[in-house]
């Protein structure tokens, strides 16, 4: 009843990690908890390799290709803006969004190279900001022990490392921090209760900001 122009939008949820934090389990757990509750709702992530692109990263992380960082760095910021006009109109639409990395990965992964943190967050300016940030704590030890590191370019422990101190230097106070090595019902518990409060708020009329 609060929403008077039947605007009801969906919520922009971001799940953030190292490699091997759990996220993308975590999220499609998310997104099929979401769905049984009749919510309407999509899962995506970032980069997203079916574009041309993405195609263009993926060959990179696979070492398929060699790019140098700002080339690497702007390819994908653009996959983000190029999913961007699609995700607005999705969320104006009334459904969520629950999205493994954006951004902040971009920033966070290009930064522990030795780019500029600055120049690394120029490109992402503009784009949608998530209505909830969902970071998925773990120390790159401890994901590392988890296995099954991929064997793309980025995982290997030392750059993890890396990663894990340009992810503390960009949260900040609104993002929800989730301990990664709590058992997984207990991670999908307490994501869960973030997710659905934050529908909630959007759905009573929060507006989506750029
Ligand atoms: P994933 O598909 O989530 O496993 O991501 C692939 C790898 O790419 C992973 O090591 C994280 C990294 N990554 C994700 N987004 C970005 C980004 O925007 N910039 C950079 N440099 N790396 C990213
Ligand atoms: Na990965
Ligand atoms: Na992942």
């Amino acid at each position: 009843e609060s929403n008077e122009n039947n605007n009801v939008r969906g919520a922009l949820i971001v799940l953030e990690g190292l490699d091997r934090s759990g996220k993308t389990s975590q999220c499609s757990r998310m997104h099929s908890y979401l769905v049984e509750q009749g919510i309407p709702v999509e899962l995506w992530r970032f980069p997203d390799r079916n574009t041309c692109v993405g195609q263009m990263i993926s060959s990179y992380l696979a070492n398929k290709s060699q790019l140098d960082d700002q080339t690497v760095h702007l390819l994908f910021s653009a996959n983000r803006w190029e999913k961007r006009s699609l995700m607005e109109s999705k969320l104006k639409s009334g459904t969520t969004l629950i999205v493994d990395r954006y951004s902040y990965s971009g920033v966070a992964f290009s930064s522990a190279k030795g780019l500029d943190i600055e120049w690394c967050k120029a490109p992402e300016k503009g784009l949608l900001a998530p209505d909830l940030v969902l970071y998925l704590d773990i120390s790159p030890e401890e994901a590392a022990e988890r296995g099954g590191y991929g064997g793309e370019r980025y995982e290997r422990l030392e750059f993890q490392r890396k990663v894990s101190q340009q992810y503390r230097i960009l949260r900040d106070e609104t993002w929800k921090i989730i301990d990664a090595c709590l058992p997984l019902e207990d991670v999908e518990k307490r994501l869960r209760e973030l997710a659905l409060d934050c529908i909630t708020d959007c759905r009573n009329g929060k507006s989506l900001s750029p």
